[in-house]
């Protein structure tokens, strides 16, 4: 059984995951499911799109084909029983649709359909049809066309992943919806010159802007602005605790609520870190702060906090034998071997109390450092901030700001990250966002006129925080261009959320981003000259001549 992925950072030799498993450990039986039920939300699009354009659409589709996409982003989903059912549901709410369009005359019995809008298979058959070269990314006439499908693709399922997120939260937008269909079309679409798909991918881009902008809507609506906070990252307790990971704000309220008065702690890890800064949660007494750090340390983390995990997304890394039985999985992810807990239902909450009850039985977590950090710095805080920060880039006490956002990894070069941070002058902020900032939100970078030389805004989503500040100051500045701002770009990126999140940035008209520790496998030379060009993305080399080139531009 073979695969083929290369969607994220650590694609093999950086060229893409093919023997048994990827790097993340996704087996190829899972990567191949995972391809098939891209392949199946193909199909739904294809006839959801006639079902739009008549003004028949129903609001459960959206929801089947966000979660199809988000299932598939990295360290999300490795649960093939998961995976299968999501393409039997696929499959049958494809039929829905198109029996409804026969019904109502808008298609043709015997109309020839496309592949993806028209197989149909069975459990046992799922593997098989997804071995099939076209319905992965192999599928392409050529490397440049496949490149440029894969940029589509990958930015739809950081895209997805936003729009999930405010979907739960009440907040929705049709035409984002209706151009993650229109994108998976695309990616099937052989008349499609390299020119109009380059021009799709600039417009993914401006819909990353707005799903963004839709996800701090929905988020700071219902749980207010993130304002300035120090979070506890020792553990002050002798209670049990249960750690939550991931990016989901409802699910993680709905837990906050639940467990209140039933003697457990609930401290974040990793992307649920900024949940510290929403005034909403601040009022659980027993939701104590953040434990460990970034997702690849879970193994060792999640072994010292001793009591229950929830992922409300990704990042999962396989599990150790000696913790597994005390992790659960809510949305999008999944484990073999990991408990899961449902959907809530049209206007239930979620139901936590297995995983509550359960958190009951174990120790408290074992303390891992001491201390706090200082986070909270999305757009409203900053602009409260506003008129300190220009006094102090007009004085010269903030010489140029560098944006560091974006996804932390486990491979050793990623301590470029931490270094350059360390290396920064330091008349010098770093903007950060993501999973990204592990790699230097602990170190004593000290402050700048009381103003923190590290400035957290949230999770990756929040990046969108980053832009409104910067716009913000180009106003302020009567600049005429973005670019003409003492701003540099240091991104580090691992999974599809960062594809999105770079996308929006081009939207912008950012230029210069630098972009590490490695350029996506599936850029293709051409591909990856366009970017070169018109951009002026570059990798990131070593700290000494990086931070000489930023510091000059
Ligand atoms: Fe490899 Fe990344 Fe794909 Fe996992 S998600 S199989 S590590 S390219
Ligand atoms: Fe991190 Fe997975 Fe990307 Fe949301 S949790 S930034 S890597």
């Amino acid at each position: 059984m073979s695969m083929f992925c290369n969607q994220c950072q650590e694609a093999l030799r950086n060229v893409g995951c093919d023997a048994m498993a990827g790097v993340c450990g996704k087996t190829s039986e899972t990567a191949n499911l995972q391809d098939l039920l891209i392949y199946t939300m193909k199909g739904v699009a294809y006839f959801n799109q006639i079902a739009r354009q008549h003004g028949i659409n129903d609001p459960k589709t959206d929801r089947v084909v966000l979660d199809g996409l988000f299932t598939t982003i990295t360290n999300a989903n490795f649960d093939d029983e998961s995976i299968m059912t999501k393409i039997e549901k696929g499959l049958t709410k494809r039929e829905e649709i198109k029996r409804q369009l026969m019904v109502e005359g808008l298609i043709q019995k015997h109309q020839l359909l496309p592949d993806y809008a028209s197989w149909s298979g069975h459990r046992h058959t799922f593997e098989e049809k997804s071995e099939e070269k076209r319905v992965g990314l192999l599928a392409g006439p050529n490397e440049d066309i496949r490149s440029l499908r894969s940029l589509v693709l990958f930015g739809l399922k950081g895209m997805a992943a936003y729009a999930e997120h405010a979907l739960n939260l009440g907040f929705e937008k049709s035409d984002i919806n209706a151009f993650i269909e229109r994108g998976l079309l695309v990616t099937e679409d052989d008349e499609m010159t390299g020119e109009e798909l380059t021009a799709f991918v600039l417009e993914t881009g401006k819909y990353g802007v707005d799903v963004m902008a839709l996800l701090d809507e929905a988020n700071t609506t219902r749980y207010g602005h993130p304002e300035m906070t120090e979070v506890q990252i020792g553990v002050n307790s002798d209670r049990p605790g249960i750690l939550v990971s991931g990016h989901d704000l409802k699910d993680f309220e709905e837990l906050l609520e639940q467990s209140k008065d039933s003697g457990v702690d609930i401290y974040t890890h990793s992307e649920m870190l900024p949940a510290n800064y929403y005034p909403a949660f601040k009022r659980y007494d027993h939701f104590k702060g953040n434990y460990g750090n970034a997702w690849w340390k879970q193994k060792e983390e999640f072994e010292s906090f001793n009591g229950a995990v929830l992922f409300t997304t990704n990042c999962i890394v396989p599990p150790k034998a000696n913790y597994m039985d005390r992790i659960y999985t809510t949305g999008s992810t999944g484990y073999p071997g990991f408990k899961h807990i449902p959907d809530r239902g049209d206007g239930n909450q979620k139901d936590f109390s297995e995983l509550i009850e359960h958190a009951k039985t174990f120790p408290a977590p074992t303390q891992i450092e001491e201390g706090s950090i200082v986070g909270g710095f999305a757009h409203n805080q900053v602009t409260q901030l506003a008129d300190q920060v220009v006094d102090a880039v007009k004085s010269g006490a903030i010489r140029k700001f560098f944006v560091m956002a974006g996804c932390d990894g486990r491979m050793k070069s990623r301590d470029y990250y931490t270094e350059f941070a360390q290396e920064l002058p330091n008349d010098t902020v770093i903007l950060t966002a993501g999973c990204a900032k592990y790699r230097y939100n602990k170190l004593q970078l000290g402050e700048i006129g009381g103003i923190p030389r590290v400035l957290d805004a949230g999770q990756c989503n929040d990046s969108y925080s980053l832009a409104v500040v910067a716009m913000k100051l180009k106003e302020i500045f009567e600049l005429n261009d973005i670019n003409e701002l003492p701003i540099e770009y240091n991104i580090a990126w691992y999974e599809q959320k960062a594809v999105i999140v770079l996308l929006a940035l081009l939207h912008l008209g950012v230029k210069d981003i630098k972009l590490g520790p490695t350029l996506p496998a599936f850029l293709s030379p051409n591909v990856a000259k366009v970017l070169v060009e018109n951009f002026g993305i570059s990798g990131m080399t070593d700290v000494e001549s990086d931070l000489n080139v930023m510091m000059n531009a």
